[in-house]
């Protein structure tokens, strides 16, 4: 028996909007408003909960050290915790919002994943993204790697890759631009790689706005370290003009789950082949659910973040679920399309809603939040327990999400030494939470 844990991004006590990602939609309209990290955080565990109440396994990754001064001091600040923060916000605040990013809450993409049904070696593959296509997502990767080494520890089920060489030639965003079918998780996979570029060859369909963010490099290099066949892998390429409507990923136009694939009809460039190709290497029925942009327009996508949601399988009732942000109930043209979608005859048949708003306002929707991770019984046995969520874990994070975060964060507050205290006294405790000793750099 094997099954599908979700790994999701405990959301940290510096949530602010700081308008940092070109081509993120959510992120550019937000900047600057005042965000509320203490109801961001308790959305999220509450997401995290109901996934588990559904019968999900569901585990939780850490927030980040922000800011992260190691940054800073590589960049020239110098001296105490203090003075380096009010270095750098006098001298250069942008480069503070840099450091001070929310964004590592988003554990699609902390790195992609291959099962180990997938890998020639039998092992669950894990490679951390570089995220090099953005400076204030560049600086995640190597906690990143600490946190999944501490996570999947055991060297028998778990193999680790350091990220992709930095730089633009292999922009990786880890598993928000990754698919795997399978009829059942322990099966054999067929695993589609997506990207928006090529870094080496010539480009025929370019971006005219955004720049498309992951390349066909990255993609092709992940599939070799993880060891698949290559008539186990399929690449296709993100649409540009989806990229410039705003879906800088794709995890923004389409969902998978097992044999289902539910997509925005503009999602990639030469649909036909790549649906003809998913259908020819895979073993039994695919069902695509299309949404044509006659009932869905790009734009009501992006904002609604109708894709962005989690498709699953439940364990205690028939038929796949979709899990989407309730901005997606708002959108009158999304939600009738949902409506629509529940008469049809197709593999999703429960359509549910979860608010985790702080979130999308910086562009992260339900399935930004989660990593999946398909794993059997003995791999699940070998992860790090206190990583997975449980009563007892749910009421810590809560109790320490209500001691510790503030109500609210002015983009002014960045420059206030005193936050930084706060978030460093705040994840000092949850690594005592975590059993995790000394994990992040000033606690060294
Ligand atoms: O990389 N936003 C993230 C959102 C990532 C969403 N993830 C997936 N689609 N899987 C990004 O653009 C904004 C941070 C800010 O503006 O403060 C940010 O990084």
């Amino acid at each position: 028996m094997s099954t599908e844990v979700n790994f999701d991004g405990l959301i940290g006590p510096s949530h602010n909007y700081g308008g940092l990602s070109h081509g993120n939609v959510a992120s550019k309209k937000n900047a600057f408003k005042v965000s509320q990290p203490k109801q961001a955080a308790l959305q999220g565990l509450q997401k995290m909960n109901y996934l588990r109440d559904l019968g999900l396994t569901q585990g939780v990754l850490l927030p980040q050290q922000r800011p992260h001064l190691p940054t800073l001091r590589k960049l020239g600040f110098a001296g105490s915790d203090e003075n380096i923060i009010l270095q750098a916000s006098n001298r250069a605040p942008e480069l503070l919002a840099q450091c001070y990013s929310a964004s590592c809450m988003w554990a699609a993409n902390a790195c992609t994943v291959s099962p180990s049904a997938d890998s020639a070696d039998g092992k669950v593959h894990v490679t951390a993204a570089n995220l090099s296509s953005m400076f204030h997502r560049s600086i995640e990767h190597k906690t990143t790697s600490a946190l999944l080494k501490a996570i999947f520890n055991d060297e028998q089920y778990f193999t680790h890759h350091a990220a992709l060489p930095a730089g633009t030639h292999f922009s990786d965003e880890g598993a928000a631009n990754h698919n795997r079918f399978a009829q059942n998780y322990g099966d054999l996979g067929l695993q589609l790689f997506i990207y928006g570029r090529y870094a080496l060859r010539n480009n025929t369909h370019t971006t005219s706005q955004f720049s498309a963010r992951q390349t066909y490099e990255a993609s092709f290099a992940i599939s070799r370290l993880h060891r698949l066949n290559e008539n186990n892998v399929v690449f296709a390429q993100q649409n540009p003009r989806i990229v410039d409507a705003g879906a800088f990923h794709n995890d923004v136009v389409s969902v998978s789950n097992l044999n289902t694939f539910f997509m925005h009809e503009e999602a990639f460039v030469d649909k036909d082949v790549m649906q003809n190709e998913l259908r020819s290497k895979f073993k039994g029925e695919l069902h695509f659910i299309e949404v044509p942009t006659e009932q869905v327009s790009l734009e009501s996508a992006v904002k609604s973040y109708l894709f962005n949601s989690q498709l699953i399988t439940l364990p205690n009732a028939d038929g796949m679920a979709l899990i989407l942000p309730e901005e997606s109930r708002e959108n009158d043209q999304v939600y009738t399309y949902l409506q629509h979608l529940e008469q049809q005859d197709t593999p999703i048949k429960h359509i549910k809603f979860v608010d985790v708003r702080q979130s999308m306002q910086n562009g992260g929707g339900p399935a930004c939040l989660r990593l999946r991770v398909a794993l059997d019984q003995q791999e699940v046995s070998a992860v790090n327990p206190r990583f997975l969520l449980s009563d007892d874990l749910l009421n810590r994070l809560n109790a320490w999400v209500n001691a510790h975060y503030r109500d609210e964060i002015h983009p002014d507050d960045l420059r206030d030494p005193s936050l930084a205290q706060e978030n460093f006294t705040a994840l000092d405790e949850l690594t005592q939470i975590f059993g995790l000793g000394a994990f992040y750099e000033f606690q060294h």
